[in-house]
């Protein structure tokens, strides 16, 4: 078996699937080829300069803004596969898919895809686990994070601590006033500490996938000016489970055991819930990253983080 977790895109099912039962977490080196990874790194700027159309909450674009100025405002935009068809594409890469139903099982949907474009100097994410944000009835939760730059340690790649899916409790969640982070709040009272994280450093076309209870996090982007880190990622789970995110309606609180979200894409297998049917509800928007707009470092909450590279 694989003892980093990396595996090639002819993996054996059976073993990639005990590692990520056993570790949380797994990398398919290459999945994307370098073509590949530069048309999604090609396409992610083209959406950022409104290419595409509209992204709600994104500043008006230039027409003559260099690549450089564009980039540096954005840091995450939210379903980025509703506008583009090669986004749209990649959430059923025939690699990635065959890594998906190795771990998930057979019958797998997507209900989220985000493109993270993290320049020099901006944030990274603190500790936290994705089933906080998008539950499900099964603990399949999957994030599958495609690298479009080669992430390392200094321009902010990934950290997971192993293991940390297993004992399946969603630990609780607070604010860190810390500015290394996005606006996102840092889950905290876990038995690991930092030093039981490893860091996920990939080539650009390589897949970092992590359970929805991995507690996972990533640093800043402390690389030289023009250096991006990069990545388009994509949620999955199981089509066995109700979907219960996104209330139909601010005050919807009753059925939300039954309630299931149909802006899903099928991407492996059979949907007993076809049924339901499915409909388009989310909109591409522009997630603010705590130097723009966070409520949180408006109000005195702040810690101010103390590093030459932030002076
Ligand atoms: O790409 C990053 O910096 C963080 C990504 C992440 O935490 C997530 O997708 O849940």
């Amino acid at each position: 078996m694989s003892i980093s977790g990396y595996f090639s895109p002819d993996f054996d099912p059976a073993e990639l699937a005990q590692f990520y039962q056993e570790r949380g977490y797994f990398v398919i080196e290459d999945a994307f080829d370098p073509a590949e990874a530069a048309a999604i790194r090609d396409d992610a700027t083209a959406i950022c300069r409104g290419q595409h159309g509209p992204v709600k909450g994104a500043p008006s674009i230039a027409p003559d803004a260099s690549d450089a100025e564009v980039l540096s405002q954005m840091l995450c935009i939210h379903f980025p596969h509703k506008i583009s068809p090669l986004m749209r594409d990649a959430l059923a890469h025939p690699p990635l898919v065959r890594g998906l139903t190795s771990a998930i099982g057979p019958n797998v949907k997507c209900m989220q895809s985000m493109l993270f474009i993290k320049s020099s100097g901006k944030p990274g994410q603190a500790w936290h686990q994705d089933e906080d944000y998008i539950p499900t009835r099964d603990r399949s939760l999957l994030g599958a994070w495609i690298s479009i730059d080669h992430a390392t340690q200094e321009n902010g790649c990934l950290w997971v601590i192993p293991g940390s899916h297993r004992p399946g409790i969603l630990w609780d969640q607070h604010w860190h006033g810390d500015r290394r982070f996005d606006c996102a709040e840092e889950s905290r009272g876990f038995p690991w500490t930092d030093d039981d994280a490893v860091p996920v450093e990939v080539r650009p076309g390589s897949v970092v996938f992590f359970n929805g209870y991995t507690l996972h996090r990533s640093l800043p982007n402390r690389a030289p000016a023009g250096t991006y880190r990069r990545a388009l990622v994509n949620h999955y789970m199981s089509c066995e489970s109700f979907c219960p995110w996104q209330p139909p309606a601010p005050d919807f609180k009753a059925g939300m055991a039954k309630h299931d979200y149909r802006d899903v894409v099928i991407v492996a297998g059979r949907d007993p819930y076809a049924h339901h049917g499915y409909t388009s509800l989310a909109e591409p928007l522009l997630r603010p990253d705590g130097r723009t707009g966070c409520v949180n470092w408006t109000d005195g909450k702040v810690k101010e983080y103390h590093d030459a590279a932030h002076s």
